[in-house]
């Protein structure tokens, strides 16, 4: 395999890089943290440069983007602005890319614009308050009424719902009504009768808690989704009923490429700071980058960086040829995430007290690349993914 991406999967990152340059000025970035929200006309400038429908084929009015071109683009969002790179990475992956392999054409022809033309972005409801790692749990149920289906349940860290046109929502169809109970005669599955719906964040019964609180990506909202007899069309079922659960995990193994390649972005960036910062600063008569406790702390951070990077790219690229990839992908978005965590504490360690500082973005990285070990999948799912690869017969 070839695991470096050529010029032109180079392009749409470099015209990325350039906007967010232009676009994104710390200032700008700042006062969007503090007011927890990404600004509407960020959202809509990513819909111009075509980044929000880069994955979506082009006969879907996409840019037919490969993966590879997805994580080089994630890179750049992460090392940018980690709120902003989550934010699009559930909507260009995770949602736009359950809609593109399992949406009917009118569902196609409905959806696709609405995530790719900037006055919002997807939101993917999985996670429920009991049910985080143990997804195959939910509790969320769907029951048919008339032409139509009526959801019930609280989905809990929704990411974008704030801004989403729709959520891909995972909710639970009776097993009697829908006859889903597997195999007949098998015992019936964890994960028996889960079904993805599209559920429009417009149609009645549904509404959003309160956002959350959190440690860091402080301008990507995170709210609950309420649904209290939520109805929905018969055309909202993604896929077959009760096959809900597989689409769902299909999903995720993509957005951990995206969540890898954040989190790439996120220790580049770290470490950029703390190479500009030790090549000024003096202390002891010489500049930090002639003492050698910083640079091998700033050379092991960014080997681990291009380390995680090849894995990535190489995840991405064994889907762009249509391989199984989710162990890949498991291994990318694991070793990414947790080099992630030491790059932006050595960089803030390089920084001294100044690192502590609300005014050096560095703690702000730290901060952020905090999730990156917990979201689409804690590290020890990630293992529990490698490892069930490793020993299965
Ligand atoms: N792609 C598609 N289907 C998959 C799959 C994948 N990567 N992995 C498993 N499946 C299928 C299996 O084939 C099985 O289907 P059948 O019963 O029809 O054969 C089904 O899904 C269940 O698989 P499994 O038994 O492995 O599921 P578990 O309940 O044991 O869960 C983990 C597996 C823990 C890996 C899964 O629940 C997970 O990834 N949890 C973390 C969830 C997460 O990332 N949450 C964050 C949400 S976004 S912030």
């Amino acid at each position: 395999m070839r695991p470096e991406a050529g010029q032109t999967e180079r392009e749409l990152a470099g015209a990325v890089r350039d906007w967010a340059s232009r676009a994104l000025p710390g200032p700008r970035i700042a006062a969007s943290e503090s007011e927890g929200a990404l600004p509407a006309d960020v959202i809509h400038d990513l819909g111009e440069l075509g980044v929000l429908g880069m994955g979506v084929p082009e006969s879907d009015g996409g840019l037919g983007a490969s993966t590879v071109v997805f994580a080089l683009v994630l890179e750049e969002l992460g090392a940018a602005w980690p709120s902003l790179a989550i934010g699009v990475s559930v909507n260009s992956g995770i949602v736009a890319g359950s809609i593109v392999r399992h949406g009917t054409p009118a569902q196609r022809a409905r959806w696709l614009p609405r995530l790719m033309d900037g006055s919002g972005l997807g939101a993917f409801a999985l996670t429920e308050a009991s049910s985080g790692s143990d997804a195959a749990s939910l509790r969320a149920t769907a029951r048919r009424d008339g032409d139509g289906w009526v959801l019930n349940g609280r989905k809990h860290f929704i990411t974008n719902a704030k801004y989403a046109p729709l959520a891909i929502t995972f909710a639970r169809v009776g097993a009697a009504e829908e006859g889903v109970a597997t195999r007949p005669g098998a015992p019936p599955t964890a994960h028996a009768g889960i079904t993805a719906f599209i559920v429009p964040t417009d149609a009645p019964g549904v509404s959003l808690g309160p956002s959350d609180h959190k440690m860091g990506l402080l301008a990507s909202d995170t709210s609950a989704l309420v649904l209290e007899d939520a109805r929905v069309g018969s055309d909202a079922v993604l896929g077959e009923v009760g096959r809900g659960f597989g689409i769902a995990l299909a999903g995720l193994d993509g957005g951990r490429i995206g969540v890898a390649a954040q989190s790439i972005g996120i220790a580049r960036a770290a470490i950029e700071r703390a190479v500009r910062y030790a090549r000024e600063r003096r202390q002891f008569g010489k500049t930090l980058v002639e003492f050698e406790a910083i640079r091998f702390s700033l050379a092991r951070a960014r080997t681990e960086v291009d380390a995680a990077r090849m894995l990535a790219l190489r995840a991405a690229w064994l889907r762009d040829r249509g391989c199984p990839f989710t162990r890949e992908a498991s291994m990318a978005k694991l070793f990414a995430s947790e080099a992630a965590q030491r790059a932006t504490y050595q960089a803030l360690q390089v920084f001294g007290g100044y690192g502590y500082m609300r005014e050096y973005e560095v703690e702000r990285y730290a901060r952020d690349a905090r999730v990156t070990t917990l979201y689409e999948g804690t590290s020890e799912v990630q293992r529990m993914v490698i490892a069930r690869s490793l020993v299965a017969a």
